[in-house]
């Protein structure tokens, strides 16, 4: 590869050598005019990682209640307790949706808002109940944010509650709650979650109870680029040191339906396929980076692909957090429709379950 971009060849010189890039380096990524050659080096990373091929699961998302006490200011899913617009499903409308989701299932990706009233064996019975009526299904459930109002809200420690949700089914956790890891965004956007302390501690622990895990990053709201490399810099530490973490995904803001509608506008796409390159180059030790079609859009997911992604989430069936805030995707996608989007881009699909083994 002859770069554009000198300042790209120490880089990519320190990537083909398994090194880590340093802050300067990472936001020089961010500012190159070459965006083509960062995705060359992402996928780089990406091709040693995962070859061809690109990952995609049969699942459903189910979003329990839209109740919550957190109501963060960048949130246009939650309302608060007697909002004639709350719901909060029982369970067996929990059970008739997976159902219907057929045989072919593989796993359920669970969260909700941050519910006062709930008890906590509404959310045991959940997980025993799918694990009994639904064997070959696996539960992703529950963020950092949630584990922590459990243990808040029943005066239990982050370790019991994840005990008592393992014992009931939880085989993994979703990345969610992670924002951006800004003190100075947190006081503004959502001063009532926990910040970067407690949720890497949840995480540690999952991690240290063979509980895998995700992370995410929420980006495109008020964050500054700096902040953008911080958080980054700080899951590649955590995944240092325990080595727990599946999956990285970017979750690109949706402004519609929050009090930012008409003052932020969503990044452009090329912003979203650099963070996508950025954290593929960075988090060199995490095994995926997820495109997640849902908020990037089938199409920019599949440039994602090239640009260092190698997972696609899944079928999904019904997604209300970012529909509530304008996405204009789909709610769902057909397996085939995953598999056709990523052969298009020249790789190869490779059907998985929540915790990545392969179904080839
Ligand atoms: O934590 C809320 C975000 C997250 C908006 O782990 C918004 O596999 C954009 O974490 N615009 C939940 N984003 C989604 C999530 C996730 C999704 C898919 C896969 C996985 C995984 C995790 O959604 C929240 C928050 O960061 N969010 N409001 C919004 N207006
Ligand atoms: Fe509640 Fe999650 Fe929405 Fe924040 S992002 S208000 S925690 S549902």
């Amino acid at each position: 590869m002859q770069f554009k971009d000198e300042r790209l060849i120490p880089i990519f010189e320190k990537i083909k050598n398994g090194g880590n890039i340093n802050k300067q380096e990472a936001l020089h990524i961010l500012h190159s005019p070459f965006p083509l050659e960062v995705a060359f080096m992402a996928r780089y990373v990406k091709l040693k990682k995962s070859q061809k091929k690109v990952y995609y699961v049969i699942n459903k998302h189910i979003n329990y209640t839209n109740i919550c006490i957190s109501r963060c200011r960048f949130c246009a899913y939650s309302k608060d307790a007697g909002d004639r617009d709350g719901y909060t499903l029982s369970l067996d409308e929990i059970l008739k949706d997976i159902a219907s989701a057929g045989k072919r299932l593989r796993e359920v990706h669970i969260v909700g808002g941050l519910h006062p009233h709930l008890r906590f064996s509404y959310y045991t019975s959940m997980l025993e109940n799918i694990k009994k009526n639904f064997p070959y299904v696996q539960i992703k459930a529950f963020t950092a944010v949630e584990i922590a109002h459990f243990a808040n809200l029943y005066g239990m420690t982050f370790k019991q509650v994840l005990e008592e949700l393992r014992n009931a089914g939880l085989d993994s956790m979703p990345g969610g709650g992670a924002e951006i890891f800004s003190e100075r965004v947190r006081k503004k956007l959502f001063p009532r979650k926990i910040g970067y302390e407690q949720w890497s501690e949840i995480h540690r622990i999952a991690h240290s109870m063979n509980i895998p895990t995700n992370a995410t990053m929420l980006f495109g709201h008020i964050e500054t680029e700096e902040e953008v490399v911080e958080h980054l810099f700080k899951l590649r530490d955590l995944q240092d040191e325990t080595g727990g973490f599946l999956c990285f995904i970017p979750l690109p803001f949706h402004p519609w339906n929050t009090i930012f509608e008409g003052k932020i506008k969503k990044a452009t796409a090329l912003k979203e396929l650099k963070i996508i390159a950025l954290s593929r180059i960075i988090l060199n030790n995490f095994p995926h980076i997820k495109a997640y079609w849902i908020m990037l859009s089938p199409q920019v997911s599949q440039i994602a692909l090239n640009f260092g992604a190698d997972d696609m989430d899944g079928t999904i069936c019904e997604e209300r957090i970012t529909h509530a805030a304008g996405a204009i995707t789909p709610s769902g996608l057909k397996e085939n429709t995953i598999r056709n989007l990523i052969k298009k881009s020249g790789f190869v699909p490779m059907e998985r379950d929540a915790l990545y083994h392969e179904y080839g």
